[in-house]
């Protein structure tokens, strides 16, 4: 067969945000808006595209089965020679990240909005990963972009028909060059990869039970998306959990009307679950299954911030670390400081940088991380470079097998030895646009007064002395590329901070995240709530942002 070249038309806005392109179902099916930001992709790798192989796998959603069919022409017509894809086009971030380093390729897209509501009237979102399995840093997405805005066609080959349900090989002969489709099975490469990782026979003693323990109960719910296949095999084939404790296992392309984000408001039925229940453990991922929530009996809350320092003090628990060592941790910005305590007191160094996986993907190559984590609910480690929520899991049932404690003893200790940061963030979604931007403009204003510096700022009983105010900017320690204006930040001279940030991966107006982060290691302190404990400072933080001036908001959509 041979290529054609369709003549297109440009779309405004095809800018990758902090996670890829992601938009509502209908304006990716605009005639030519979605081959455009696929040709851009691949155009943005240049020459190395010849001969390449690529990855190509979705979180299962709605309409992504027909663009891995558009990908499969539009790479066949631009000189890949191998597409290694998923069947039924379903394929975890993470197993994706796995894919890519395993087999070499030169990386791999992503058909996923992660959390994002699926369906006709949903989202869907397009993301590449390059040869790392690391999502794209920003100096290729802005490339991507750059050539969006000048594409004046896109190569195809519309007459290539490849059954991408059932596992096989093809291969064809594009402009008199072979040109291969395998189509694996979407699980096999993952779990194989998670069985090197952990070791799988103490997880299973746990959850079994044994003479002197009785079974660890868990209850896993993958919130009808990618992850139910990767759950039944490893939970229910490998690790024997019975499938009553296994929920919303099969991907679904709505994620049945879900909103399918792991947090306590979205995840609903699993603390209820959870709170009512004979269960030990709780767990449940997102769309794309990097994200992971967990809780313990009686749904006691693990915060995500926490759930990273946990781990990062309990390493050892883990086959797979140690063989690797530990080479670091790292946290995004606005993530919770309690991982910082616990570099601190192991001598372990610690990095911070801005939202979004990407950023970690530098320092994990240069062999400077093994551990790291965001506060949405993104936890992961040098085996991918995707955060990884079934990783997590596992993860943390490694430390509740080493330690015998339950979970919400291991968080008691935690904060026993290292103190403990609470933490908050408020999402104010839909807001006006433009009032976001103008209610940025405000704080940033404020906090760069000289006088801001030094400033008592008082709510109640509390008063907090600024010590400083600024929008974050990161040099990268390895290829020194810098990302500025990555949130705004006050940072108070106990430790506290307020951060502001406009999120990066809506498909509609703007959402707004504030988040709060403070240290007590007051025994007395340790068990109290965080809503109360942070009460004064979320006050201050939303005074100095005048956030209901500006946006008419009273109250957020939800916190965590
Ligand atoms: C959000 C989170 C960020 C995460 C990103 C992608 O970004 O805050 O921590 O890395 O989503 O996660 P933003 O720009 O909206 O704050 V996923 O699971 O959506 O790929
Ligand atoms: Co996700």
């Amino acid at each position: 067969v041979t290529s054609k070249i369709i003549e297109t038309r440009i779309y405004d806005g095809q800018k990758p945000g902090t996670s890829g392109l992601r938009k509502a179902v209908r304006i990716f099916m605009q005639e030519h808006y979605t081959e455009n930001f696929i040709q851009a992709i691949l155009q943005a790798l240049g020459e190395q595209l010849l001969g390449s192989t690529l990855v190509v796998g979705g979180d299962g959603r709605y309409y992504g089965k027909e663009v891995v069919r558009k990908i499969i022409r539009i790479a066949a017509a631009n000189g890949v020679k191998k597409l290694i894809v998923g069947q039924n086009g379903i394929l975890s971030t993470p197993a994706v990240s796995t894919i890519i380093r395993k087999y070499k390729t030169l990386g791999g897209i992503v058909l996923t909005a992660s959390h994002n509501p699926g369906g006709p009237d949903a989202d869907f979102g397009i993301k590449f990963n390059c040869e790392n399995g690391g999502p794209a840093p920003d100096n290729v997405t802005n490339k991507i972009y750059e050539i969006t805005k000048v594409l004046k066609n896109y190569k195809i080959i519309p007459d290539i028909a490849i059954d991408i349900d059932k596992i096989h090989n093809t291969t064809i002969q594009v402009d008199g060059n072979p040109f291969t489709v395998e189509i694996i099975d979407s699980v096999d490469d993952y779990v194989e990869h998670m069985k090197n990782i952990f070791d799988f026979s103490s997880i299973k003693i746990l959850l079994q039970g044994s003479n002197d323990r009785p079974a660890f109960k868990v209850l896993i719910n993958a919130m009808n998306g990618v992850t139910g296949p990767y759950v039944k095999r490893i939970f229910s084939h490998e690790l024997g959990v019975t499938d009553s404790s296994i929920v919303n296992a099969t991907p679904l392309e709505d994620f049945g009307g879900l909103h399918p984000d792991p947090n306590l408001t979205y995840a609903k039925d699993l603390v209820n679950a959870i709170k009512n229940g004979p269960y030990d453990f709780g767990a449940a991922f997102d769309g794309d299954g990097d994200r992971n929530m967990i809780l313990g009996k009686n749904a006691f809350f693990v915060t995500p911030s926490d759930s990273l320092a946990v781990l990062a003090a309990n390493l050892n628990s883990i086959p797979y670390f140690k063989k690797t060592g530990i080479k670091g941790y790292a946290r995004s910005m606005p993530t919770g400081a309690a991982v910082d305590r616990v570099a601190a007191k192991t001598g372990v160094k610690l990095y911070e940088v801005p939202t979004g996986w990407k950023y970690f993907g530098n320092l994990m190559d240069a062999g400077h991380l093994s551990l790291c984590g965001e506060e949405s609910f993104g936890t992961g480690s040098d085996h991918i470079r995707e955060k990884d929520g079934i990783w997590a899991c596992l993860a943390w049932l490694s430390v509740v097998a080493n330690l015998g404690k339950s979970v919400e003893d291991i968080l008691l200790n935690h904060w026993q030895t290292y103190g403990r940061n609470f933490f908050t963030r408020y999402d104010y979604e839909n807001c006006d646009s433009e009032a976001a931007n103008k209610m940025m403009h405000h704080i940033e204003s404020e906090i760069q007064k000289p006088e801001f510096m030094g400033s008592k700022l008082t709510s109640g009983s509390k008063t907090y002395v600024v010590k400083l105010g600024d929008n974050y900017s990161y040099v990268d320690p390895i290829d020194g590329s810098q990302a500025s204006k990555q949130g705004l930040r006050i940072l108070f001279q106990d430790g506290s901070r307020i951060i502001y940030r406009l999120s990066g991966t809506g498909s509609s107006g703007a959402t707004i995240r504030v988040y709060v982060d403070s240290y007590e290691d007051d025994p007395a302190s340790l068990n109290k709530d965080a809503q109360e404990v942070l009460k004064p400072l979320v006050t201050i933080a939303l005074e100095i942002s005048k956030l209901h001036e500006f946006t008419g908001r009273d109250a957020p959509t939800y916190f965590l």
